[in-house]
């Protein structure tokens, strides 16, 4: 079955992306639907019958792959306008792995400065792995991040070092603390950041190393706007400075049909709790998945298809 895409990026784009390691902001929703889209979701998100993961709910990972139940968030993930840029990043065959809801309520700390390549860092085991061939490794994943609310430089929006993309400055494999206490609100270079729990300076490869904020780009971003950037992207957020605003991002994150995901595993360990992987699958959102060891859903917890676009039928 071949589809055309509507949402394909240029040549220039194309170009922009690898130099720079994100490319956007793309408009998803007008400002009026992501308000309507949010209150609904907000709605259902309480719900937590179908939800992928029963675990205590203030631990960071219960937010984690609500697109697996939560039918608006289901339909998000697979978006002709995100799918159809990410076949030109990818290839073919892209599966939804994984989505994390990112709140920042007035007065957060903000994302501790971060590159993500096999999702090591938090869980001591590799959560993505790439074709041997191709190293196992050094291919991260595509973030999609959408904000659901303004993202500024008061609320708290993603900051970019552009190019950094091709040089891992963090080993994740060395593995860090969690300890929620000593390490929020820790003043970094005058900002207050932190890592759900972790001080992410922690992985650093040389301790000495401090990111280039002086390149650092300010991602602001309206309600419905999404982002794509490469997770091995220098990235992080400023801190919510409002008293009154809340900020909400989005993410979800795919890699090609031949990545490995979560291998060798029932669960996972993160962020001082553990999820079993019972009820996940990733979601094929274009083409296959060619790793007969990856759980794949079809359908999400409610039993509805994920309406993807160009998925072959064979
Ligand atoms: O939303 C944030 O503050 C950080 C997002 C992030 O690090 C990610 O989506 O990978
Ligand atoms: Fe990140």
């Amino acid at each position: 079955m071949t589809t055309t895409r509507q949402f394909k990026l240029s040549e220039k784009e194309q170009q922009d992306f690898d130099r720079n390691g994100f490319i956007g902001p793309f408009t998803l929703y007008s400002p009026e639907e992501m308000k309507a889209i949010h209150k609904k979701v907000r709605a259902s998100l309480l719900n937590r019958d179908y939800a992928p993961y029963q675990t205590a709910l203030e631990s960071t990972i219960a937010n984690y792959d609500r697109h697996l139940d939560v039918s608006l968030l289901s339909e998000h993930v697979c978006r002709a306008e995100i799918v159809d840029r990410l076949v030109d990043i990818l290839g073919e065959d892209v599966l939804c792995w994984r989505s994390e809801f990112i709140p920042k309520p007035p007065g957060a700390e903000g994302t501790d400065w971060h590159q993500a390549d096999t999702f090591e860092h938090a869980s001591g085991q590799p959560q993505l792995v790439w074709p041997e061939e191709e190293g196992g490794g050094a291919g991260g994943t595509i973030n999609v991040w959408t904000a659901f609310t303004e993202a500024t430089e008061r609320t708290g929006c993603l900051m970019f070092v552009p190019g950094t993309h091709k040089q891992m400055y963090y080993d994740e494999s060395k593995g860090m603390e969690w300890d929620p206490e000593k390490n929020a609100n820790v003043l970094k270079e005058g900002t207050r950041r932190g890592f759900n729990g972790y001080d992410y300076r922690a992985l650093q490869k040389d301790p000495h190393w401090k990111p280039d904020e002086s390149r650092a780009v300010n991602m602001v971003m309206k309600p419905g706007e999404f982002i794509v950037f490469r997770s091995t992207l220098l990235h992080a957020s400023k801190p919510n400075s409002t008293t009154d605003i809340p900020r909400l991002g989005y993410v979800a994150r795919y890699v090609p049909g031949r990545v490995k995901v979560y291998p060798d595993t029932d669960v996972v360990k993160e962020f001082g709790s553990e999820i079993s992987l019972e009820r996940y699958g990733t979601v094929v959102v274009s083409g296959k998945n060619r790793q007969p060891t990856n759980r794949v859903r079809n359908t999400n917890l409610r039993g509805e298809p994920f309406k993807a676009t160009g998925v072959s039928l064979q």
